[in-house]
């Protein structure tokens, strides 16, 4: 695997054909990661959750550096259908996919239950399952270091469906940036 910095890594996703993507986009991974080095400019960490950093964007995709601190982890979440691959920058995330069991849009009801669990690192990018698209992900760093990685979403969105495990329930939420393109964007950060 040949490390890009990251807005070549970017430029180079942008010149795959659009026929055909999904697969072009598997192979890119694994060939080409992203140089840790180069993420400074779109790093923002926050204490007390992970932070969504976009640093690319056209209408087909969009590509987001996500910041983890110690400790911080997603609510459970899905990705509206959407492709979505995860290539590590630095440290490690472990990701819990969920299955619905049973769900009544009527009244927001889900019940999940947990099917599988696996660890991104640097030599193994992943892209999420379609079968199972409902997942949380944890920094599962050693020494509670912070974590990085770069998320590719096709198409963008800017919503998913965040759920509850425990009162067996689910509802929509809006996903913000915390910065764009490098700015923290103040009006835009939850
Ligand atoms: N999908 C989450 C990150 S965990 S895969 C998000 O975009 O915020
Ligand atoms: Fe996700």
């Amino acid at each position: 695997m040949q490390d890009l910095p990251i807005d070549a890594w970017c430029r180079g996703l942008a010149e795959l054909p659009e026929g055909g993507f999904v697969s072009a986009v598997n192979g890119y991974v694994q060939r080409f990661g992203v140089a840790t080095d180069s993420v400074a400019r779109y790093a923002f960490f926050r204490p007390d959750r992970y932070t969504r950093n976009l640093v690319f964007k056209n209408d087909l995709f969009e590509v987001l550096l996500l910041c983890w601190d110690r400790g911080t982890q997603s609510a459970i979440h899905n990705h509206r259908d959407q492709e979505c691959w995860m290539v590590m920058v630095s440290g490690c995330l472990e990701v819990v996919n969920y299955r619905a069991e049973e769900r009544d849009p009527s009244r927001g009801h889900c019940r999940l239950s947990p099917s599988s669990t696996f660890r991104i690192t640097r030599k193994r990018p992943v892209g999420i399952d379609q079968d199972e698209p409902i997942h949380a992900v944890f920094n599962c760093s050693d020494r509670g270091e912070r974590a990085m990685s770069v998320h590719v979403y096709s198409r963008p969105f800017d919503t998913c469906e965040i759920y509850d495990f425990v009162a067996q329930t689910y509802r929509d939420v809006r996903l913000h940036y915390d910065s764009v393109y490098g700015e923290e964007d103040a009006s835009d950060a939850v």
